[in-house]
């Protein structure tokens, strides 16, 4: 583990940090039932302002080879909403940019291939790069090239080399990931013909400190941007931030920026980065009172959940998500208070959460076994799972939602 002194993104040294959640296990290494739990390892999570270019970022940074394990369970085509999400961005790219057979789109943390699929059913050319394994080998099993590697300068040189330029880049919550975002960035340059757009989404960060989402802070996410910061880091190669798509209920918000060479901006970008500004999320002001209101989550959380425990009530958990995992450790939810999480991700099944060692179970369960109440780490997919939930809301089951206030859901809520 080792503490940066530069900016990620400017190289500035005027880093303030403004929120420690303490230490705590890798959100996504899900647990082994028989693993020595004394090994598990914890790591501090302190979180950042850039007062030079605007970026949030962690302080400290775990060495890639433990960050990722090699068992990374993260499937994007476990959530529906997800997938309609993506086929519209896709149907949308086809045919405003009148994508054909001559064209190439190319997704970096192209995942399972859940979205470059889309492209492919239209004969439009595709080429994924993820560097997990298994996610890489499922995409190229369903017939969608991709190639389990880092993306940056050096692969984009590669593939310029080959003859291949993109018409479309697309990079969706992978910018929050990587360590090197001026590589990541110029890789992208380099590979984007020239007519070509990049069409990034990541959560912004003016929704996670407004909304108080401080559970999707884990050592995953190096960087939590801002439209301000994103076009910082572009316009360092080349590219400028063309047009900004707000998406308020995805992943808890979440911005899709339009990067290309060509300078124009909509008038959409135009707001995004005045109101930034303007409303001093490019000044630390705006991130200082940040910690409190997690405070007071963290301690509404613990006494409601301890309350209804006390009342005899049980309590369970949906979705084994990176964020489920800050959220349980960094509460201190054990399995006391929360004694089982369900997730439908099949391969997260039959795991102990990290830390807090609840085992991971199928939905299936809240009906077997009825708690009283469900928290939602998962919250994002609120509706979605609450949706196939109608069965457990029938036998008197009620669900819980975390942030930004905790509290019970009833009646229509769920
Ligand atoms: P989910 C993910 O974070 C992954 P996570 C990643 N770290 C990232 O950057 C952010 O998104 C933005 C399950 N589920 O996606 C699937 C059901 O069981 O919110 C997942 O395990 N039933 C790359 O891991 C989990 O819940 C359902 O109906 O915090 C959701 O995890 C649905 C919809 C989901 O995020």
């Amino acid at each position: 583990m080792s503490d940066i002194a530069q900016c990620r993104s400017c190289g500035s040294g005027e880093l303030s940090a403004f929120l420690s959640l303490g230490k705590t296990p890798l959100a996504d290494a899900l647990v082994k039932p028989d693993a020595d739990f004394k090994l598990e390892e914890r790591f501090a999570l302190d979180v950042a302002f850039c007062a030079s270019c605007s970026l949030v970022q962690l302080l400290e940074e775990v060495p890639a080879d433990k960050l990722f394990v090699d068992n990374y369970l993260y499937f994007s085509s476990f959530s529906d909403e997800l997938l309609r999400h993506s086929r519209e961005n896709v149907l949308r790219l086809i045919g405003e940019r009148q994508l054909g057979p001559s064209s190439l789109v190319v997704e970096i943390a192209s995942n399972d291939g859940y979205l470059l699929k889309n492209f492919a059913e239209f004969d439009v050319p595709v080429l994924g790069v993820d560097p997990a394994p298994d996610q890489a080998a499922a995409a190229n099993a369903a017939g969608i090239p991709t190639l389990a590697r880092f993306v940056g300068s050096e692969l984009a040189a590669e593939l310029v080399a080959e003859g291949k330029r993109a018409d479309v880049i697309v990079a969706n919550n992978v910018m929050a990931h990587v360590p090197g975002l001026n590589d990541v960035m110029a890789g992208i340059a380099t590979l984007l013909a020239d007519g070509g757009v990049a069409v990034i989404e990541n959560p912004y960060v003016r929704d996670l400190i407004d909304h108080v989402e401080f559970d999707t802070i884990y050592h995953e996410h190096l960087c939590y941007h801002s439209c301000t910061a994103i076009d910082r880091l572009a316009a360092r190669h080349g590219l400028c931030l063309n047009h900004v798509e707000n998406f308020p209920r995805l992943h808890g918000g979440t911005l899709r920026w339009h990067l290309s060479k060509a300078t124009h901006r909509s008038a959409a970008a135009q707001a995004f980065l005045e109101s930034e500004e303007a409303s001093g999320l490019t000044s630390l002001a705006y991130y200082q009172g940040f910690a409190k209101r997690v405070e007071h989550v963290r301690t509404t959380l613990h006494a409601l959940l301890e309350g209804l425990r006390r009342d005899g009530k049980t309590i369970a958990a949906y979705g084994a998500a990176a964020k489920g995992a800050t959220l349980v450790n960094t509460v201190g939810l054990d399995t006391d208070l929360v004694e089982f999480v369900v997730d439908r991700n099949v391969h997260k099944q039959g795991l102990l959460m990290p830390g807090t060692h609840q085992p991971i179970l199928d939905p299936s369960e809240l009906r077997a076994r009825r708690p009283d109440y469900v928290l939602l780490l998962a919250w994002n997919f609120k509706d979605e799972i609450i949706a196939q939930q109608q069965e457990y809301v029938a036998l008197g089951g009620q669900f819980i939602v975390p942030v930004p206030e905790p509290a019970i859901l009833t009646g229509s809520a769920q």
